[in-house]
Formats: structure tokens, sequence, C-alpha cells
């Protein structure tokens, strides 16, 4: 099946100059850029995102990480889209992802693992509202 998927590069990767070391990995995997742009999120649009974590103990430094510089946010599509990419990112833990994914190449910890992805379609519908209107 065909998906589009909600992907965010976080501020840690926009801050080390590792959009393109990114992307390279997507769209050599048949991923195909729809929607892309580089910017800074509001505490707002943060929060929105990360909705389902409200009231956990680290969703606040989440908010801040978030917000504190630049990130790019993309529309993925392609076959299976939604779990390719998840598997692509590697697991939210970086410690624990398989070799070359991203976040085990990029990753710094478990609060900045450096990509977002959608985990479902619900998800990849609401997250793209969210940042493409
Ligand atoms: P994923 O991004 O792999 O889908 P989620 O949705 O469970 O992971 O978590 C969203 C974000 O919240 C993660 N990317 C991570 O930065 C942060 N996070 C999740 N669990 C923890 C935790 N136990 N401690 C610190 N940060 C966490």
């Amino acid at each position: 099946m065909i998906e589009k998927t909600l992907v965010l590069l976080k501020p840690d990767a926009v801050e080390r100059n590792l959009i393109g070391h990114i992307l390279v990995e997507y769209e050599r995997n048949g991923l195909r850029i729809l929607e892309m742009k580089l910017m800074k999120a509001s505490s707002t649009l943060a929060e929105q995102h990360y909705i389902e974590h409200k009231g956990k103990p680290f969703f606040d430094r989440l908010v801040a990480y978030l917000t504190r510089s630049p990130l790019v946010a993309l529309v993925l599509e392609g076959e299976n889209a939604i779990s390719r990419v998840r598997a692509l990112n590697g697991t939210t833990d970086p410690a624990d992802s398989q070799d070359n994914t991203i976040r085990a190449l990029y990753g710094k910890s478990m609060s900045e693992n450096t990509v977002h992805a959608s985990d479902s379609t619900e998800s990849s519908k609401r997250e793209r509202a969210i940042w493409f209107g």
C-alpha cells in the first residue's frame, strides 16, 4: 500500500549539519519527498505534536528540545512508508538501535534521537495536519 508519513529532522540534526546525510537514507530507499520545510516550531505546535506524552516526566524537556532551534518537517511517500521509515530510523533509544539505522548512526540519546516518524496511519494523518495544514 502506498502511504504517506510525517518525518521531523529534529533540532539536533539541523544543528549538526545532518539534513543531507539523513535525507539521502530516505531517498536511496525509494521514498519520495512530497513536502518539506525548515522552520522553528512554536511551543503550541510542539505540544500538539507530543500530546500523547503530556503529563509524563519528560514532556517539558521534549517540548524545549523540539523548539530550541530550527527543524525540518517533511512528508515522505512510498510503499509501506510508515513502517519502512520507522525501520530506517531505528528504536527510540539510539543505544538499542540496529546498526546503520539513522538513530544508531546519529542519535545522541533517548531524549535527542535526531528523527521522528509517524507510527500509524492515524498518527500520520494527525501529524501531517499539524505540520502542513
Ligand atoms: P518514537 O519517537 O520512537 O516514536 P515515542 O513516541 O515513544 O518514540 O516518544 C517520543 C519522544 O519522546 C522520543 N523521540 C523521545 O525523544 C522521547 N521519549 C520517549 N520516552 C522517553 C523516556 N523514557 N525518557 C526520555 N525521553 C523519552
